[in-house]
């Protein structure tokens, strides 16, 4: 059955190949069978600039040409970790770069399809990191610096950001209902699709008569996470890292 692939929060990194294996496999065996991969955000664990040019990006980036090489279009929307991925990563992968916010046909029915973070509004401090390094200016100038200069900088703001997580509970941490509501309205549908919160969930509710949808999907910190989509509907469902 024809069939579209959603993965979110991946957070790959040099330091869990279990999760990189994963994700390989996931492309080789699966994703060359489908209509259509969309990653929603936070495919890598930080993103320093397209020029980081290391054995593991490499390796990544030759699983999605791989894939796109054989006719499979993959989509990427930034999530807030690998936000900085541009042009170059999607001209050397054959991936295409999408907005933060967008309206995609799944199969007749019409889904809003976006990373999470901008749904988390009571998370006040992470918003307002996230209006600081979405500034075109400041992205400029940092992209300027050498990458060493940049590796040591970057490290730093994710040591610092750690340490913040631990002290906010799960609300806030989680999106806020109103924004979620606001969003679908403000697009006209009634479905979504999304990731960030890493809370895998199907959930769905009324309003005014009408019945809305929101996917969340999983990370992939324990297991992979992967949305399947067909005519039929959406299915929720994991992979193991440990393969045989
Ligand atoms: C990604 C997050 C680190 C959260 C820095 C301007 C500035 C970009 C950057 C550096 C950090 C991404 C690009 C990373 C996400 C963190 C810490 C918290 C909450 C600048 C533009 F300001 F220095 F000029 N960065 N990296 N965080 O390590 O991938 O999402 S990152
Ligand atoms: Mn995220």
């Amino acid at each position: 059955m024809p069939h579209t692939l959603f993965i979110a929060d991946l957070h790959l990194s040099p330091t869990r190949p279990d999760i990189t294996d994963c994700f390989e496999r996931f492309m080789q065996q699966e994703v060359i069978h489908a209509d259509a991969l969309y990653v929603l955000g936070d495919l890598f664990e930080a993103w320093i600039g397209d020029d980081d040019n290391s054995p593991f990006h490499q390796q990544i980036k030759a699983a999605f040409s791989a894939v796109t090489e054989r006719g499979v279009p993959v989509y990427f929307i930034h999530g807030n970790r690998d936000f900085l991925i541009g042009q170059r990563f999607a001209r050397e992968t054959g991936v295409t770069l999408l907005n933060e916010l967008e309206c995609i046909d799944l199969y007749g029915t019409p889904t809003l399809i976006l990373h999470g973070d901008t749904l988390c509004l009571e998370d006040v401090d992470y918003q307002a990191f996230r209006r600081k390094v979405h500034q075109p200016w400041l992205q400029r100038l940092f992209l300027c610096l050498p990458l060493t200069w940049r590796r040591k900088i970057a490290a730093k703001m994710r040591a610092g950001s750690a340490n913040a997580n631990q002290q906010k509970s799960s609300t806030i941490m989680d999106v806020t209902p109103q924004e979620v509501q606001r969003q679908l309205d403000n697009a006209g549908v009634t479905n979504m699709i999304h990731g960030h919160t890493h809370r895998p969930h199907i959930h769905q509710w009324h309003q005014h008569g009408t019945a809305y949808q929101r996917i969340v999907l999983g990370d992939w910190y324990d297991h992979g996470s992967v949305l399947v989509c067909s005519a039929q509907g959406c299915d929720l469902q994991t992979r193991n890292f440990t393969h045989r």
